[in-house]
């Protein structure tokens, strides 16, 4: 019988976690470098210790654990994130940093000791709250003094200074590259966070690519004024601006093409008086497609279409675009190999393409990598209702041990 997890163990883990950033209305808001993400890496880091794991961090606060005196590489690498968005689920991210802390365990302690050693990672900040993917794209290719002090986060707040406090950081902020030659191979367990394999009763998705993404601000600049003297056609209003803007961005996504997305999640206005001309109106952009080219011509046309309504209502416009993920084919030979596991433990599985952004996305750039999904109960993700059942958890964790094993082992 091949090795499993301890499911009981994993499954006593995921639920510690899920308390961890638990908000008033029953979802998770452990947003990056917040206290609750904060409680969530000491956690992990106890985690980390009680198994006798060793805990690598970097500036920016990624975790790499792995078992002690196992310092030959390359190595194998599995893992995901534990921050969420604002309001979401236990699984999205947690199950794939937690499943990934299990198989290190095991097979530590199963024995015997394998070719290649195991390692478990954390990638912080992968919802992009101050950037898209920002752990694995740092780990990929850095970010520069410059780029890291003009990151800001959803209350406009900056990067430089939650990373200030931050106690799960170590070293230079500027150095947090990986070396290719460390890395074997790196496979990620996620939720699927759509409703394909449930719908077709599917245990495992072997995933085939992620899909493109970016991101980014557009600030409206006017000028606040009185509400009640200021006479309509006398304002710079930027919030109406930003509603013209934003109430054309579906015909833009229809326009780029049928796969192409664009989601205005948040507005922040100053001075945000009832009573007040608002100033500024900053709207934060995701839009995604799976072709690169695509993503590439709504970056532009996204700055067009701001122009467009800054100057319809006489205030000027910012587009600060992110830099562009790359969509990402998965590799190939782990696919058949997560297939063959998946098979060899009684599980049906199909290839499935990702819709959501991973940090497998950068991780592909360095190493052969692939992902792992397990169903989402009726397709939800980002939300409190996010759920996947105990069965799915342990089976998907049982692929990955699998998977992870014959990599560090051929
Ligand atoms: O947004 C995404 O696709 C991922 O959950 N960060
Ligand atoms: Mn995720
Ligand atoms: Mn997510």
């Amino acid at each position: 019988m091949s090795l499993r997890v301890d499911g009981k163990r994993l499954l006593r883990d995921l639920a510690e976690l899920a308390e961890i950033g638990r908000d008033p209305g029953g979802g998770l808001s452990r947003t990056s470098f917040t206290p609750a993400d904060a409680q969530a890496r000491a956690w992990y880091a106890a985690k980390c210790e009680e198994a006798g794991l060793t805990l690598e961090l970097d500036a920016l606060g990624n975790m790499v654990a792995g078992l002690p005196g196992r310092h030959d590489e390359p190595a194998v690498w599995s893992g995901s994130h534990l921050d969420t968005v604002p309001h979401g689920g236990a699984f999205d991210g947690a199950l794939g940093a937690v499943a990934a802390l299990e198989c290190v365990r095991r097979l530590a302690e199963s024995g015997p000791q394998l070719t290649r050693p195991v390692r478990a990672v954390v990638f912080s900040d992968e919802e992009g709250n101050y950037n898209h993917l920002l752990g694995s794209t740092a780990m990929r290719r850095g970010f520069s003094e410059e780029e890291l002090a003009a990151m800001t986060g959803r209350d406009g707040d900056r990067l430089v200074d939650a990373l200030d406090g931050w106690p799960w950081a170590r070293g230079s902020r500027t150095d947090t590259r990986v070396d290719p030659a460390r890395l074997h191979a790196f496979a990620e367990l996620h939720i699927e966070q759509g409703p394909t394999l449930e719908q077709q009763g599917i245990r495992i998705g072997v995933v085939t690519s992620i899909i493109g993404l970016s991101g980014g601000l557009v600030r409206f600049h006017g000028r606040a004024d009185h509400a009640g003297t200021t006479p309509m056609d006398a304002r710079s209003d930027a919030l109406l601006a930003a509603a013209q803007f934003i109430g054309a961005m579906p015909g833009l996504a229809r326009a780029s093409g049928p796969a192409s997305v664009i989601t205005t999640g948040r507005v922040r206005v100053q001075p945000g008086g009832t009573n007040q001309v608002p100033e500024l109106a900053e709207v934060s952009l995701d839009f995604r497609d799976p072709s690169r080219e695509r993503v590439a011509a709504m970056l532009e046309a996204i700055g067009r279409s701001a122009q467009e309504a800054a100057a319809a209502h006489g205030v000027r416009a910012e587009w600060h675009p992110d830099e562009i993920v790359d969509p990402v084919p998965l590799d190939e030979g782990m696919r058949a190999l997560i297939a063959d596991c998946a098979a060899d433990l009684g599980l049906s599985s199909i290839d499935i393409a990702s819709g959501a952004g991973h940090d497998s996305q950068n991780m592909a750039l360095l190493t052969p990598t692939a992902m792992i999904f397990v169903p989402s109960r009726d397709g939800r993700s980002h939300v409190p209702v996010e759920y996947t059942t105990d069965e799915d958890v342990v089976a998907g964790a049982d692929v990955l041990l699998a998977t992870l094993r014959r990599l560090a082992d051929t």
